[in-house]
């Protein structure tokens, strides 16, 4: 589709406007839901989606987006795997005059010039409520609190994030120690394995923080496996609140979870629209979300639509 300029903001060239995303991969639950909800949108507003799964790599993404300039698509869409590294890319696509909306992920780049928005979560507050709930939770504790963490993908705005709102909030109470703190890369096995090294090393792990579900469902298997009971013998946090998570937090096997929403589509196609129109969006775009407890998990599960 040719580049539009008129009035009514309506595509001035002829079909619809093209849209180049590329996706981090399909590490997690909540990715598959974010990956469900753009193709949804993508064709619920008539937009032409040319949709590519980077695999967890940063020179897949890079290459994506360079065949996308090549195709001369009208917006170009991704989440960053990574935050670092990003400005040679978004160069070109700026000099080829396409438009490029960053979503889910930040980079950290600090020409604002390379990209017209973002949407997405905030991260540190999601870390932040972890701490917090951790902090309430632990109020009446005498001896230490032995934490272990299973992060994200390492260099990631959400590993990132969460780790350092978590720190943040924790740090109101000395005696919460973070014992041990590795990647999972996101992924249920990397959960597994790293938990697996965690209890070998730690015999006393009283709290797990993990920065997404999977990891923590991954880690089940570990903790159970060492013949401790998940949510009982260990306190497990973690952050998303996908359908699975939600059931381990509804069955007693998780603790509490910091909501993070996969369910960006449609505001994206919207910010897909206006700067594709040139109208002005807002330099961020930051999803609603709330924390469930157990009780409020088993409330809500039957509502979820991921
Ligand atoms: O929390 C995790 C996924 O970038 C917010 O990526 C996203 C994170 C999400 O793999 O499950």
């Amino acid at each position: 589709a040719a580049c539009a300029n008129s009035d009514t903001g309506a595509d001035a060239g002829d079909g619809p406007i093209v849209l180049g995303f590329s996706q981090v991969g399909a590490e997690s639950g909540w990715r598959t839901a974010n990956t469900n909800s753009i193709k949804e949108a993508a064709a619920a507003a008539g937009i032409e989606l040319k949709f590519d799964d980077a695999q967890q790599k940063q020179e897949n993404q890079i290459k994506a987006i360079r065949n996308f300039i090549q195709q001369k698509v009208d917006v170009i869409a991704f989440s960053p795997v990574v935050e670092s590294g990003w400005d040679t890319v978004l160069k070109e696509a700026r000099d080829a005059k396409i438009p490029v909306i960053l979503t889910d992920r930040s980079v950290d780049s600090a020409d604002r010039s390379l990209y017209k928005t973002f949407i997405g979560s905030d991260f540190v507050k999601e870390g932040r409520l972890s701490g917090e709930w951790l902090i309430e939770q632990t109020r009446s504790a005498t001896g230490p609190v032995t934490i272990v963490e299973l992060q994200g993908t390492t260099g990631s705005a959400p590993a990132n994030d969460r780790k350092k709102g978590f720190a943040e909030a924790i740090a109101a109470n000395p005696n919460l120690k973070i014992v041990a703190s590795q990647s999972g890369d996101f992924t249920r096995a990397g959960g597994k394995q790293v938990m697996e090294q965690f209890l070998k090393a730690n015999p006393d792990i009283d709290v797990l923080f993990a920065h997404n579900d999977d990891m923590g469902l991954g880690a089940l298997e570990a903790i159970t496996a060492a013949g401790k009971v998940p949510g009982r013998d260990i306190t497990i946090i973690t952050i998303d609140a996908v359908k699975d998570g939600m059931q381990a937090l509804a069955d007693g096997k998780f603790n509490f979870i910091a909501e993070c929403s996969p369910l960006l589509g449609d505001q994206l196609m919207e910010l897909v629209r206006k700067v594709h129109a040139g109208e002005e969006v807002p330099a961020r775009v930051e999803t609603q979300e709330t924390t469930f407890t157990q009780e409020q998990a088993r409330a809500a599960l039957p509502n979820r639509r991921y």
